[in-house]
């Protein structure tokens, strides 16, 4: 038996959203900060991003926070931080992902993005590491996401919960990406459940059907935010082709290197598209 807390999401009997809340309100009282307006989740390679986008006024662990767990994996960050941009606007920095193929169920994977909209947060920015599809990115790439395909057969909304996705990945945001950075390519989002990548056969249907990218986190996380009511702005940073596009292996070795690579650049792209919100 393990001599971790037990987590409250474990509990099927609690309900997420409450327990979203409790978040809310202790990231409130550890950073001071009553409401924070913009959210950004930063996957690999994106983790300079907080650094630059503002000062930061507080750090938190994020498994000191209700809901949330220690990060699974080496190179992803698992703190929450509150961060003062230029503009006097709050924002959360979550560096802790929960994925889906850790397999503590959907509730886990989404809880960041609740406590984000329970937080006060009504833009969420949701970026990644992912491989790429079309020939022409080569690592280092950041993609605007423009639409998904859910692949993991799964969903974090709960019961006869209808929700409409047209435009989850706002039209309005991608414009203002867009304007920071005019070539900035687009793409649709394929989240595969991982946490074995693909073979090339599963890339190739992947592109059949209209995707772009593939990836292991965002669709979920997407959802429940458009649930939550927030705007969503996705973001993928192409470290490796997709498995068969690239001759060789992919290797999480090289996805960390791509990442840490082009991390200056991305951040300082995501900073100003921060700025301009
Ligand atoms: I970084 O090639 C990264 N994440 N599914 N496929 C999937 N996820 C990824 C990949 C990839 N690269």
């Amino acid at each position: 038996m393990s001599d971790a807390p037990r987590n409250l999401l474990d509990d099927p009997t609690a309900d997420p959203f409450d327990v979203a809340l409790r978040a809310a309100n202790q990231i409130a009282e550890r950073t001071g900060v009553e409401r924070h307006e913009i959210a950004l989740t930063l996957g690999s390679g994106w983790g300079k991003a907080a650094e630059l986008i503002g000062e930061t006024t507080a750090t938190i662990p994020a498994h000191e926070i209700e809901g949330f767990s220690r990060p699974a994996l080496e190179g992803h960050v698992g703190t929450l931080r509150s961060v003062l941009l230029p503009n006097g606007k709050r924002a959360l920095v979550i560096g802790a992902r929960t994925h889906y193929y850790e397999g503590h169920g959907v509730r886990r994977v989404v809880h960041s993005v609740r406590t984000a909209a329970a937080a006060g947060a009504e833009v969420m920015i949701l970026t990644n590491g992912a491989g790429g599809i079309r020939e022409s990115w080569s690592p280092g790439t950041p993609v605007l996401i423009s639409d998904h395909i859910n692949l993991t057969g799964d969903s974090p909304l709960e019961g006869a919960t209808f929700v409409d996705l047209t435009d989850l990945y706002s039209a309005r945001l991608r414009a203002i990406a867009h304007s920071i950075e005019t070539d900035l390519d687009e793409g649709v989002y394929c989240q595969f459940r991982g946490p074995h990548y693909e073979t090339p056969a599963e890339v190739q249907m992947a592109k059949t059907i209209g995707g772009h990218i593939v990836g292991m986190s965002t669709a979920l996380e997407a959802i429940a935010a458009r649930q939550a009511g927030m705007e969503i702005l996705g973001l993928s940073l192409i470290t490796n082709l997709a498995a068969g596009i690239q001759s060789t292996p992919l290797s999480h070795l090289e996805v960390l290197e791509a990442g840490r690579d082009a991390e200056p650049v991305i951040s300082a792209l995501l900073a100003r598209i921060v700025g301009a919100l």
